[in-house]
């Protein structure tokens, strides 16, 4: 049988894979850049898949699955494996019954992400294989060696890709096409029941396990030797492989598509072959680390390759002792152009009103958190998801302890919110905090490009589902003083905000207006009355990109670019002069 080559991204080719391998079912949380996985899945329709509310629910439904006999792949981006590393590090103490793979997105340079962490050390710290892949072909080849692995191994499996092995297309010829397959559903209590004894037990089975794969990473072509010029030999893996390729095509190379565990007999064999030793990986020095406890001498490692972003081949040459040529400089004194909310963006009257009172925002991860940048600046912290609420807590305890009246405002999407602000705001209400929570409810993921969730009523592939009613849930939580409000008329999102913030005690405020992206929501636009404007610049405190400046007069006046404007009138309240109206 022919299959049809397709020039598809890492990961569309892993759903792709995932759909060819048996799968049975799948479950994720939206993160860049992990995200198209799941939405190809569902395009694909071949196999089950859903979002879950969170990564630490996406896994732990996977791991159910594969226990119910089904083969199960979980994706998430690689700060989600904080949030479900409990379950993963168990995991790897129970195993799995059909093949589990938890596929990992890290995002090195941090192009959509608030940290830079490597996951290959979470195969480490959980002791299961982890695989690199360096294209979209081997993303898609290394699902099906996943599954199998996890299978035969009785382990999950990390497939860990980055960013731009997430989003560069390449050729990918598919493999067979294999049925789903669901095995027997067994209790089995001394293999999942992690009671302290069972799970003795089975911690020293994971030692054996590692040794078992050490001895299988010694001998699979997925760690490849490729002999050519024996003065330089490079260690890599992932995408850094493509790089290597690039800055030294004659040098002799040790790809690992299993970056975890290391063979060290390859790697001495490897070593001892080549004159000079580099070892290229990106973010940390995971494999030198581990090389240089293995004896082997390093010539050159991380003292080159930065810690830091992503590796070039321009930074491999330099690291391997070549000169680059001097570069012409880039067009320099370009206008800077941080990102900000769409226009017409609800978050925008939100910011305005919360800069105006000067309130300390608590704030957490979504497109809100464009609230901190310049005009508005207006956020003052966010960690992780569900820290602004959880931090806001804080804040209110130490400023009743130090006799301080203010009240922090913790601001958060629905998205954040159903994800881990649930359990800040039930301590919130239980340990009773001084604190105004706003949420933000745009029935969707925005930040990570529109996906459903539990407040959306829409389902991963499609169907209606029940629709979380936030007023109730906030309640149920324990929140008495709960109101809706609406950020895009500012008087009233002002006195609502003011009365939140002067009534004592845990406090929440729901904007409930959708999306404007996802939801294609258009009003009737906006234009400047060009004599009635003084130019006195108000509106640009909202710093939305329809609004621009025309220098005709002596003083620059404010125009609205029609292709760009949303209807949503927020310029139009903050103009004393009433020059901005409906076109
Ligand atoms: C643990 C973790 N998982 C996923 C992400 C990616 N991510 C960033 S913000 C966000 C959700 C944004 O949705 P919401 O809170 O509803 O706010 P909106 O962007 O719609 O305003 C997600 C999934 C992340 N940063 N951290």
């Amino acid at each position: 049988m022919v299959y049809m080559e397709k020039i598809i991204s890492g990961n569309e080719a892993i759903a792709l894979s995932f759909s060819d391998s048996g799968g049975v079912f799948a479950s994720g949380y939206p993160g860049t850049p992990s995200t198209e996985t799941m939405e190809e899945l569902a395009r694909l329709g071949r196999v089950y898949c859903e979002w879950a509310p969170n990564e630490k629910v996406a896994l732990e439904a996977v791991i159910g699955a594969s226990i119910a006999g089904g083969r199960a792949l979980s994706t998430m981006k690689h700060v989600g494996v904080n949030v479900a590393a409990d379950a993963l590090l168990t995991l790897s103490y129970t195993g799995v019954n059909a093949g589990l793979i938890l596929m990992v997105a890290d995002d090195p340079g941090m192009p959509s992400s608030q940290n830079e962490q490597d996951s290959r050390n979470y195969a480490k710290f959980a002791k299961i294989p982890l695989l690199d892949p360096a294209d979209s072909q081997e993303a898609y080849d290394f699902v099906r060696e996943g599954l199998e692995l996890s299978e035969r191994f009785d382990t999950p499996v990390i497939l860990r890709t980055t960013t731009r092995i997430s989003h560069a297309k390449g050729v990918v010829t598919p493999g067979e096409r294999l049925e789903p397959k669901i095995g027997p559903w067994v209790k089995d209590v001394p293999k999942y029941v992690m009671l302290p004894n069972f799970a003795r037990i089975k911690h020293v089975k994971v030692e054996e396990r590692l040794l078992a794969l050490q001895e299988f990473a010694e001998n699979t072509p997925l760690n490849r030797v490729e002999l050519r010029d024996r003065e330089l030999g490079i260690i890599t893996s992932g995408v850094s492989y493509q790089h290597v390729m690039e800055a030294f095509p004659n040098a002799s190379v040790l790809k690992l598509g299993l970056a975890h565990p290391l063979p060290p007999g390859k790697i001495r064999d490897f070593a001892g072959a080549v004159k000079r030793l580099m070892i290229v990986e990106e973010m940390d020095g995971i494999f030198e680390e581990q090389i240089r406890a293995m004896g082997v001498r390093v010539d050159i490692g991380k003292d080159m390759i930065p810690l830091c972003g992503e590796v070039s081949a321009d930074i491999i040459r330099v690291a391997g002792g070549e000169k680059l040529p001097p570069v012409a400089a880039a067009v320099e004194n370009l206008p800077q152009r941080p990102p900000t909310f769409c226009p017409g963006c609800a978050h925008r009257g939100l910011f305005t009103i919360l800069s105006r009172l000067k309130a300390f925002v608590s704030g957490d991860i979504g497109c809100y958190t464009l609230g901190a940048l310049p005009p508005m600046n207006a956020m003052h912290s966010t960690i992780c998801m569900g820290a602004g609420i959880s931090a806001a807590h804080g804040m209110a305890k130490v400023n009743e302890i130090a006799g301080r009246p203010e009240k922090p405002v913790a601001v958060i999407g629905d998205s954040t919110f159903f994800h881990s602000g649930m359990t800040g705001l039930l301590n919130m209400a239980y340990n009773h905090a001084n604190a105004l929570v706003v949420i933000m409810d745009n029935r969707t993921t925005g930040m990570t490009g529109g996906q459903e969730n539990p407040g959306s009523g829409m389902l991963l592939q499609g169907g209606k589902t029940r629709q979380v009613d936030m007023v109730t849930l906030v309640k149920a939580l324990g929140i008495d003083q709960v109101v809706e409000f609406n950020s895009y008329h500012l008087a009233e999102a002002e006195a609502a905000i003011r009365k939140g913030m002067e009534t004592p005690g845990p406090y929440v405020l729901i904007d409930k207006n959708p999306c404007i992206l996802r939801y294609r929501v258009q009003r009737p636009i906006r234009v400047v009355d060009q004599e009635a404007c003084t130019g006195c610049r108000a509106c640009l405190k909202v710093a939305c990109v329809a609004l621009g400046l025309t220098a005709t007069g002596e003083k620059p006046k404010v125009s609205i670019d029609p292709n760009i404007c949303n209807g949503c009138s927020v310029c139009a309240q903050l103009c004393k002069f009433n020059a901005i109206s409906e076109s």
